[in-house]
């Protein structure tokens, strides 16, 4: 989604990120396993403004696999791994996994561990809300972000914070014009922001209802459909984008629910870093 977390920040860096146990298997996997993300925000909340570079490192944790941080600030650097120009990908050794859904896949095959129930019916259900996630739910962080003339202006500065000054009068303007024509096409903004913002507050208010009082989204436990939905709604919950969230933060079970996916699935601080 985002043509440009691009520009923001530093061009790499290594942290390591721990889980909890420390075995030898741990040691192996936290050399094997290298998340190649965007630029970090340098927020205690989110370790990514990018919602799908969230999902892998909250997957990550949840499943208690330690992993090397390595960032890219421009996604065009990634296309030797991924030939769509897009983070995350995860390094599994040298072999370059694409996508969130297919990392957080992957990834469970290595912890040994299913994300979603064993029930057929509720193993897809969690599919199904992981596809809503990362289509429908991520059109309104999309709009958030880059529509909303309200949230452009700190989206500009912190996406683009790196770029030279005159390009940046030029450039962002013209990559927001084809972010918002390709928002228009998702059906998102068509109506413009009354519309979407309408909307946005009949989608809050179902996800408010419909979030479980205890546990995960999908059979008890959290799994692929809380990591998925809490991505995309946990990641209006930051400075770019203040009106939605305090829409967000006006619907107090979704809210306890996202506090309690946060508190199981925050990465440990960096054990190291290096160069
Ligand atoms: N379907 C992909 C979407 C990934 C995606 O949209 N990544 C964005 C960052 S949030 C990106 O790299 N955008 C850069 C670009 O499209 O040029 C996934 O689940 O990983």
């Amino acid at each position: 989604m985002l043509p440009l977390e691009t520009f923001g920040g530093e061009a790499s860096c290594h942290d390591a990120v721990r889980g909890s146990g420390h075995s030898a298997g741990h040691d192996l996997l936290h050399s094997l396993l290298t998340l190649i993300e965007l630029a970090d925000p340098g927020l205690p909340s989110h370790e990514s403004y990018s919602p799908f570079c969230l999902k892998v490192h909250r997957a990550l944790r949840l499943l208690d696999l330690p992993y090397t941080r390595r960032n890219e600030s421009d996604p065009r650097r990634l296309r030797p791994f991924n030939p769509k120009g897009q983070a995350p990908v995860l390094l599994v050794g040298d072999e370059p996994v694409a996508d969130s859904t297919d990392i957080v896949a992957r990834l469970q095959v290595l912890a040994g561990r299913a994300l979603v129930p064993t029930d057929p019916r509720l193993a897809a259900e969690a599919r199904l809300v992981e596809e809503f996630a990362d289509t429908a739910v991520n059109a309104y962080l999309v709009a958030a972000r880059w529509a909303d003339e309200r949230n452009w202006p700190s989206t500009k500065e912190a996406y683009f914070v790196g770029m030279p000054r005159l390009v940046r009068a030029i450039v962002p303007g013209r990559l927001r014009a084809g972010v918002v024509e390709r928002l228009v096409a998702r059906e998102v903004w068509r109506g413009g922001p009354d519309e979407c913002w309408r909307r946005f507050a009949s989608l809050l208010d179902d996800l408010d209802a419909r979030a479980p009082s205890a546990g995960g989204w999908v059979g008890g436990e959290y799994g692929l459909a809380d990591l998925a939905l809490f991505a995309q709604v946990h990641s209006l919950r930051t400075p770019l984008t203040p009106w939605q969230r305090d829409e967000v933060a006006r619907r107090q079970n979704l809210t306890a629910w996202l506090d309690r996916v946060d508190a199981a699935t925050r990465p440990a601080a960096p054990a190291s870093m290096a160069a």
